[in-house]
């Protein structure tokens, strides 16, 4: 079902916090009307409507359907999936934040409603939206740097180091059952599939947790995450994930080597891209003229003109209104990709609890199965 009309499309976000914003900020810059706000309570819809500058404070998720084209779910982890089965139900398209859901099962049961309900249903893994991503996609997934032999990654932040830092996502009740690798690890394993062009296969993880208690709480999730991978087309690979590595504050790096080059992405410099050779090494400096077109049509400014994290959130969310109009945007992430980080992230706690390698197939097999039953 997708919606070509000219009138702007009309937006409802779920929750207030610092996601709603950055939510609302992309909507708006895409051209859409932001006409509905739903938080936990009637009065913090109120406190969230004024904060964002939105004309409607609901009081019911019902009352948010009844005026909206498309709705952002940015609430706490534990309730994206009932937020967002509630949006397909009533045909209405949706961006869910990750993780898609807690379990592969109910991740799975998502991705295919959506596929019933013929609506959009993206995942803002926004990652990909840098230029120079998809430059790095180009290379990679495009053959340039040859069969793919080694991948290594890390998505490192600190803003958890101190034994008084704490968040909702603490409380499994709330976060889920893993913290750091379904927050950001799910990020950069979407990102590894997405520029290598294929999937992790193995993967053997260990997890690390910095405090037993904050503030007085037990502490039952990892604030990291080691893991060993293998990939598809034998490739070997060590990610490591991690919300306790002091002055590291979004430190989300790739780089992939293949048998005739290699090539690196840091997100924390996305204007750039580092090209291995054996007799030579160069650095690509975001420049549409020398870009592949998926890379160029995201580089909205000039060569000199840094673009960053909102420029790439905004293009995301430009993409899923542009697949609501009934286009077909290049590297779109859909619930088939959040469901695809619920599954590597099962695995990963799969394998921390077995101490032992485990085949993601086994997990998405048993998901697919277990969502029908
Ligand atoms: C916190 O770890 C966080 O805001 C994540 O939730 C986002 O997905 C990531 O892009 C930045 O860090």
């Amino acid at each position: 079902m997708s919606h070509p009309s000219t009138a702007p499309l009309k937006v409802g976000i779920i929750g207030g916090g610092f996601m709603a914003r950055i939510h609302a900020q992309a909507a708006r810059a895409a051209g859409a009307d932001v006409v509905s706000v739903l938080s936990s309570r009637p009065e913090r819809s109120v406190r969230a409507a004024a904060d964002l500058g939105i004309a409607h404070a609901a009081a019911t998720l019902d009352e948010l359907l009844a005026r909206v084209d498309v709705v952002h779910v940015c609430s706490p982890n534990a309730t994206h999936a009932g937020h967002a089965r509630a949006v397909l139900e009533a045909g209405k398209h949706v961006v869910c934040e990750k993780p898609l859901a807690i379990a592969p099962e109910e991740a799975s049961a998502l991705a295919e409603l959506a596929t019933r309900a013929g609506v959009t249903a993206t995942v803002p893994f926004i990652y990909r939206f840098h230029p120079m991503a998809r430059q790095a996609r180009h290379e990679a997934a495009g053959g340039g740097i040859g069969r793919l032999l080694t991948v290594r990654g890390n998505y490192l932040q600190d803003w958890m180091l101190q034994e008084d830092d704490t968040d909702w996502r603490v409380d499994p009740a709330a976060g889920g059952p893993s913290r750091a690798f379904a927050d950001v690890g799910s990020h950069l394993v979407d990102l590894l599939e997405f520029i290598a062009g294929e999937q992790i296969v193995r993967i053997n993880a260990r997890l690390g947790i910095a405090h037993p208690t904050r503030r007085g709480q037990p502490v039952d999730t990892e604030d990291a995450a080691v893991c060993l991978v293998e990939m598809e087309g034998g490739a070997i690979g060590s990610l490591m994930v991690s919300q306790v590595n002091a002055g590291r504050k979004n430190a989300l790096s790739l780089e992939l080597g293949g048998t005739s080059g290699s090539v690196a992405f840091d997100q924390e410099h996305p204007d750039e891209l580092w090209l291995g050779g054996r007799a030579g090494s160069t650095t690509l400096a975001r420049d549409a003229p020398s870009l592949v077109d998926d890379a160029a049509r995201l580089s909205v400014v000039p060569a000199g003109h840094p673009m960053g994290y909102l420029d790439a959130f905004n293009a995301f969310v430009l993409d899923t209104y542009a697949a609501i109009a009934g286009g077909a945007p290049a590297g779109l992430p859909t619930f088939a990709d959040g469901l695809r980080a619920a599954i590597l992230t099962s695995a990963v706690l799969e394998s921390s609890r077995s101490n032992s390698w485990v085949d993601v197939s086994t997990v998405s097999d048993r998901a697919d199965v277990q969502h029908i039953l």
